[in-house]
């Protein structure tokens, strides 16, 4: 609980003395002429660089689809990586425009940082990953466990709450930044690194040999993560939650990156209005009517982008779960343009 406090008055204070962040972004982003996005340094499946600095990942799509809403060009951003504890800061401080950054929404962060979840990019939860030959297969034989863990999370709290739950005692070991607790682990400096399950998904990927690995059934925490701007900015904050929204209706109108062309002559009133063709509902955002229509085209629907970053084709091959669409059983669901 004092560390929550703590972050949030040391996030409040930063906040106050920021003079420069505008309340006015879009007007900022266009006058500027790209997006600012901050992200994870290195999370595979959600952001990670290339070689070439060359960013991929679910969340990184986000930040490509919001430069298809305002350029109609993808590649108008610029990435910030930001640590765990980095995050909030910059964007109250304008340091970025939006934080598309495996964030979860909690209340303490939506109603006491000056800052607004505009949606749940992935529903998500934290998970442990343990070595297999250490012949773990439950959390409830955890106890004594030495955790790798990352500062500033929630996960930090996530276990805390967990293992003073089910009266266990364990050893918390924790680092900075994502390589260092991965790496920490695969030193045997711990028993268990713990982190939102997606996350253990793709870090276990990248390890010499994962099936060495094996990650807990347990789930102890919902973890919604999504982008979050600045509160009190209703036009960049609309942009943001709408940019979402059009991906996931985009999805349920089985209207995608190949056939969006085609679908411009579609009969359906919903993909007219989706797509521009019927009606206006871009420029009450600041945008043109096109805006879905150019997010489409550049970035895909919702299932795309899910498919080419975690999906089970992916080295992270997650299943859409709470990700699907709510016609398909998941909680995906995003109100209707009219
Ligand atoms: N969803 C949680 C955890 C987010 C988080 O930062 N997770 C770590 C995973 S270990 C991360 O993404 N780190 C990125 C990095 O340091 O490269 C939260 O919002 O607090």
């Amino acid at each position: 609980m004092k560390k929550i406090l703590l972050g949030v008055a040391v996030v409040a204070a930063f906040g106050l003395t920021a003079t420069a962040a505008s309340a006015d972004v879009l007007s900022d982003i266009k006058a500027k002429g790209f997006v600012q996005c901050g992200v994870t340094p290195s999370t595979p499946g959600f952001a990670i660089p290339d070689a070439n600095n060359n960013w991929a990942g679910l969340d990184v799509e986000y930040c490509r689809a919001l430069a298809a809403a305002v350029f109609n060009n993808a590649d108008a951003v610029r990435y910030s990586p930001l640590t765990s504890t980095e995050r909030f800061a910059a964007l109250a401080n304008g340091e970025v425009d939006v934080l598309s950054r495996t964030t979860t929404w909690t209340m303490g962060r939506d109603t006491s940082l000056g800052i607004s979840f505009t949606g749940v990019t992935y529903y998500d939860g934290q998970g442990f990953m343990v070595r297999k030959a250490d012949g773990i297969t439950s959390a409830s034989q955890l106890s004594g466990a030495t955790i790798c863990i990352e500062k500033g999370t929630t996960t930090e709290l996530n276990a805390a709450d967990y293992f003073a739950a089910n009266k266990l005692e364990y050893k918390p070991v924790v680092f900075e930044a994502e390589d260092e607790t991965v790496k920490a682990f695969e030193d045997h400096r711990c028993d268990v690194f713990t982190t939102d399950s997606s996350a253990l998904a793709g870090e276990r990927a990248l390890l010499a040999n994962p099936d060495d690995y094996i990650i807990l059934p347990e789930i102890i925490s919902k973890e919604p993560l999504g982008p979050v701007v600045r509160a009190g900015d209703p036009a960049w904050f609309n942009v943001s939650r709408w940019t979402y929204f059009a991906l996931l209706d985009a999805e349920e109108l089985g209207v995608s990156s190949k056939n969006v062309d085609e679908m411009l002559g579609s009969d359906n009133p919903e993909i007219k209005r989706l797509l521009g063709v019927e009606g206006d509902f871009g420029t009450p955002m600041g945008l043109t009517k096109d805006w879905a229509y150019q997010i489409i085209k550049l970035v895909g629907n919702y299932s795309e982008i899910y498919e080419k970053t975690v999906g089970p084709n992916t080295p992270l091959k997650l299943a859409r779960g709470l990700n699907a669409l709510w016609k398909d059983g998941g909680i995906q669901y995003a109100p209707p343009i009219r």
